[in-house]
Parts: structure tokens; C-alpha cells; sequence
């Protein structure tokens, strides 16, 4: 071994605090208010996205871990691609127990390198503030972008869509420069060109692009858009899945659980901030953008300010549940180093990331994030508790930040109030390409179900032998139902039942020759009404949820609808 391997540590500078172990990763849109910080960020990743691909630590050789082009990153495993058709050419893992702790290390190498350019570029400074730029520079850390805590404007941070920011330059003054969140410009020795259509004759990243074409542009407007009318169910969403949901089989990852668990996976939120960042054709635009397809995804700048929330989430459910960690499972569709189906668990290396120049990090070592040197502001001050007191005030956080924004009309409060739901699955590689099934009652959009997958024209061109793996999710009915029918008598069966049957289903997405999919396609569709008791209980204590009572065969006529004796099949 000539060259060192590339060893991930998390970010190495940054100062002790007495109220946190670590310095915080903070919520994007309170990250940029500190101007100085934001000019280091914003600096610390153009340098990145100026590396060539041949330097492990380049943005392009980060993102280029996730997918393609599917070749080697930091001497781990296979010098060459997985040959067999069926078997996923990159290193991340989705689908399987090791999503949520897999992302953990790929988010700090990127943070990594962030904390590290940011320090290079504070040495450029000659200000009289040096001091607190310098301050600044070692605590830097990968923000968050909390989107499920839905902003007045409805919208997403302004500054992934502008092409340009204003930054404090290192003469001290105001300097305007290309935004590296807007976009990654491709080089040649990325291999673009190597991508799927329509990801090959596009230079750089798109969010939404305007057409399939070479000249299609983001359209920062529907994403806006896509964002706005997918908030409240997100946030409803994340609150659910953070307070129901106990064992890490449900929580961890989007495969379907027999035995169901009443609110989407991590994963599963994650999927639809991936359509919703990247889009998907048929709703709001033409085409599909990078952070739509998990093989191109990496390469998009906002894939890091997601994924650093979605670490986050993994955090805040792990306080609640801390006896709970990584159980055995399958990868479905293997990695660059996991063969297809191979079982994967807590002490299953997280490759391709090196703790020492021969060992990779493992699950079970990546319980607490003060191992790679960051913290989340929302413990801050709570280390020191007792237990159960951090765990109320754990409770009331995320009851602030999360309990569903929309209010249960007076008339509807008391013993008898029931919460609604439709529990959503279907084999995910079906179609061959990536798609989201989109619900409406009436005329009136309520909700989606993603599937992130790769598209057919990719390495995991067939994938026959995972084509049953089957996906699930929840989209949640009460908001609408009391926005939509504010004579609804009350939440019980015989009241809601009836307006269920103006429920209709679209699928977004195309397939590989361009043409829009139709929800006919998905043949695989299961959908099912679903109600359970539900009590908020206090501001410091989790809902309570009653047994839940499926609805099968209730949606007579409309895809997806499902006898029982077939729903578990
Ligand atoms: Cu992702």
C-alpha cells in the first residue's frame, strides 16, 4: 500500500463547551445569519467542488461513493465493479437496517473536509476581527436543513436556488460569488458523461429540471412549490414516525415490516425530500433532477443539508429509544462490497469508511456522534440531566418543533377521536424507475409515497432477483378532512368511511424513453385505509395510539385496493 487510506474522523477542530460535548451542527437558515460562518461554508465547499475527482476528499469524489461512476473510492473492496447485472454498483446502502447508521460517516468525511477548507480559507483573511473569524472557522460543522420545520414563507432555503450569494470576502468586504449550493459543475474526470440519460449530457446538478434535454435549467419555482404543498403532511409525517415508531426494523429503513407500524421509516421521509428537492416528472416538471435517483443523488449540494438532517432525526429518535440500535437484516441489491441479500448487522463494516489505515467503522460504534466531534443544538444544555428528565424535555422539543401544525377541531377532541391514515406499499423496483404515488381527495392534494430507486438504464439494470422487495409508507387524512369537510359529524368509521371513496391516486415519474407513468402501471399497489385511537397526552409525554383498525377492500374500483387476504402477500 503506497498511498495512505483515506481514515474518516470527523471534523478535527473545533472548541470544548460546557453545556454540549461537542460543537453544534446547526438549522441551516440559523447557520447562515452568522455571515461570517456562512462565508467560510460557502468558500470551504467551492474549494471542494474545484478538487478533481482523483482526490479522495473532493466533492465529487464524495458524492461519487453513493453512486455512480461506480468506480473504487479509497482503496476499499473490489478494485473493479460489481459484474453481475442484478448487483448495485456503489457503496451506499439503502433499503436495509444500515441506512440510517451508513450516512452517519458519509456525512462527516463531508463534514470532514468542510471543517478542514474552512480552516485554509480563514487563513486568506486579514480583517481586524481575525479572532472571531478564526473562532468561527474551528467550529464549523455540516448545517441541517430541518424540513420539516416548515418556515412562514412555506419555502426552502433561498439559498439553494440562487445562482449567485453575497459573502464577507477575506478583505473584509462585501463580495458577491457562484453558489456551490445552487449546483455542481461537472468535470470531465467526474465521468459524467458515463451517467444515465438523461444525466449524461448535463453538466451540471438540476433541481427540477425544465426539460430532459442538454439546455434544461433548474426550476427553482417548482421546487418551491413541490415544498409548499408537502409540508404540513412532512412535518405530520416526522412527528409521527419520531413518536410512534420503537424498533429499529420500523424505523430504520423503507422495506415492509409484517407487522405494521403506523408511520413512515426514516428512510421513507427521507425518500420524499429526495423527490421533492430533485423532482420527479408528471406533477410540477418534466423531468427528473439528481437527488431524484439514488445513483446521481451525492452529486447534488442539498443531498448534504438533508442528510444532515436526517442524521439528526436518527438522533432524536435514539434518545427516546435508546435501547434500540441496529438487528440484523438484508441488503437488498448489495453494495459495491456487500453482495446481493448478504445479512448485514451492528458490527457489519460501514464501508468504504476507514477508521484506521485496516478497519472501517461499524454500526456499533456510532451510537453517539461525539466520536466524530459534532453535536445537535436541541440537546444542548441536557446532558447533565437525569434521564428521565432529559427524555421529558426531549419530548417537549419535539412536540414544539413537529406536533402536526393543523389543530383537531374542538367538536372532534375527546375519548372517541380517531386519526386516519392510508398504509401505502408496492414492489419498488416495479417500474424500473424512480417514482412517488401521489394522493388526492377529491381534487384536493394530500399526501405521497416515494420510491427512490435507481432508473433502468443503471447498473442495477434488471434486478430480478430483488423485484419483489416491497416498500411502504403512510400518508396521514385527519388535516384534510377537517380543512375539506367541516360538517364531518365525527372521526368514526361511519363519518369518514363514505368520504374516503373520493380518494384518487397519480403516479409521478417516467420511464427511461421519457414517457410519463401511469398509476395503472404500478400493478403492485397496495393501499389501505387505516384508523386508531389517538390521545396527544401532555407536552412532555408521547401520544398514545390504540390498536388500529384496517379498512381493507374499502376503496372498491381505485388502484391499490387490496382484500385483507391479500395485503400481507
Ligand atoms: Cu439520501
Amino acid at each position: 500500500m503506497s498511498v495512505p487510506r483515506p481514515v474518516i474522523t470527523g471534523a478535527l477542530q473545533g472548541d470544548i463547551y460546557l453545556n454540549k460535548p461537542a460543537p453544534n451542527r446547526l438549522e441551516f437558515r440559523e447557520f447562515v445569519k452568522d455571515r461570517r460562518q456562512f462565508s467560510l461554508y460557502i468558500q470551504a465547499l467551492q474549494r471542494m467542488q474545484d478538487n478533481n475527482f482523483s482526490n479522495d476528499f473532493s466533492f465529487a469524489a464524495i458524492g461519487g461513493i453513493h453512486g455512480y461512476p461506480f468506480v473504487q473510492w479509497g482503496d476499499s473492496g473490489n478494485p473493479t465493479p460489481p459484474t453481475d447485472p442484478d448487483h448495485f454498483g456503489g457503496y451506499c446502502t439503502h433499503g436495509s437496517v444500515v441506512f440510517p447508521t451508513w450516512h452517519r460517516p458519509y456525512v462527516a468525511l463531508f463534514e470532514q473536509e468542510l471543517n478542514r477548507q474552512a480552516n485554509e480559507v480563514v487563513k486568506l483573511y486579514h480583517v481586524p476581527d481575525l479572532e472571531e473569524w478564526l473562532t468561527v472557522a474551528r467550529n464549523i460543522r455540516s448545517p441541517f436543513w430541518d424540513w420539516a420545520h416548515v418556515p412562514e414563507s412555506n419555502s426552502v432555503p433561498v439559498e439553494i436556488t440562487l445562482p449567485e450569494v453575497d459573502i464577507i470576502g477575506p478583505d473584509g468586504a462585501p463580495k458577491r460569488t457562484w453558489n456551490p449550493l445552487y449546483s455542481y459543475h461537472f468535470k470531465p474526470e467526474d465521468l459524467y458523461d458515463t451517467f444515465p440519460l438523461p444525466f449524461s449530457q448535463w453538466t451540471q446538478t438540476l433541481k427540477h429540471p425544465t426539460d430532459s434535454g442538454p439546455d434544461a435549467q433548474s426550476d427553482m419555482k417548482a421546487l418551491n412549490q413541490t415544498y409548499a404543498d408537502n409540508s404540513s403532511q412532512m412535518r405530520t409525517k416526522t412527528y409521527r414516525c419520531l413518536t410512534t415508531l420503537t424498533d429499529w426494523e420500523h424505523f430504520s429503513n423503507h422495506t415492509t415490516v409484517q407487522e405494521p407500524g403506523m408511520a413512515d421509516s426514516l428512510e421513507t421521509l427521507h425518500d420524499t425530500m429526495h423527490y421533492e428537492i430533485g423532482g420527479l416528472a408528471g406533477v410540477y416538471g418534466p423531468a427528473t433532477g439528481h437527488m431524484g435517483d439514488p445513483t446521481v443523488a451525492g452529486l447534488e449540494p442539498a443531498f448534504y443539508l438533508h442528510h444532515t438532517n436526517v442524521d439528526r432525526l436518527l438522533e432524536l429518535w435514539s434518545a427516546l429509544n435508546q435501547d434500540v440500535w441496529v438487528v440484523p437484516g438484508e441488503q437488498p441489491g448489495g453494495t459495491w462490497t456487500v453482495p446481493v441479500d448478504g445479512i448485514l448487522d451492528v458490527n457489519s463494516d460501514l464501508t468504504p469508511f476507514w477508521n484506521s489505515q485496516s478497519s472501517y467503522w461499524k454500526s456499533s460504534e456510532l451510537r453517539d456522534p461525539t466520536i466524530f466531534n459534532y453535536s445537535y443544538p436541541e440537546f444542548n444544555d441536557l446532558y447533565t440531566l437525569p434521564a428521565p428528565e432529559r427524555r421529558r424535555k426531549l419530548i417537549e422539543k419535539i412536540k414544539e418543533l413537529y406536533a402536526p401544525g393543523w389543530q383537531v377541531p374542538s367538536k372532534h377532541q375527546g375519548p372517541d377521536y380517531r386519526e386516519w391514515s392510508l398504509h401505502i406499499k408496492f414492489k419498488k423496483y416495479q417500474l424500473g424507475a424512480p417514482f412517488t404515488v401521489l394522493v388526492y381527495l377529491g381534487d384536493v392534494y394530500v399526501g405521497t409515497v416515494t420510491a427512490f430507486v435507481p432508473g433502468r438504464e443503471t447498473k442495477c439494470a434488471n434486478c430480478r432477483r430483488n423485484v419483489g422487495t416491497e416498500i411502504e409508507g403512510f400518508v396521514f387524512l385527519n388535516e384534510v378532512l377537517f380543512r375539506e369537510y367541516q360538517d364531518l359529524p365525527s372521526t368514526k368509521n361511519e363519518d369518514v368511511l363514505p368520504i374516503l371513496k373520493d380518494l384518487k391516486f397519480k403516479l409521478a415519474g417516467s420511464k427511461p424513453d421519457g414517457t410519463l407513468l401511469d398509476i395503472a402501471d404500478l400493478t403492485s399497489l397496495k393501499i389501505a385505509p387505516v384508523c386508531y385511537s389517538y390521545q396527544e397526552g401532555a407536552k412532555d409525554e408521547l401520544p398514545t395510539l390504540g390498536e388500529p383498525e384496517y379498512h381493507w377492500g374499502v376503496l372498491e374500483g381505485k388502484p391499490g385496493n387490496t382484500p385483507a387476504e391479500k395485503w400481507a402477500l
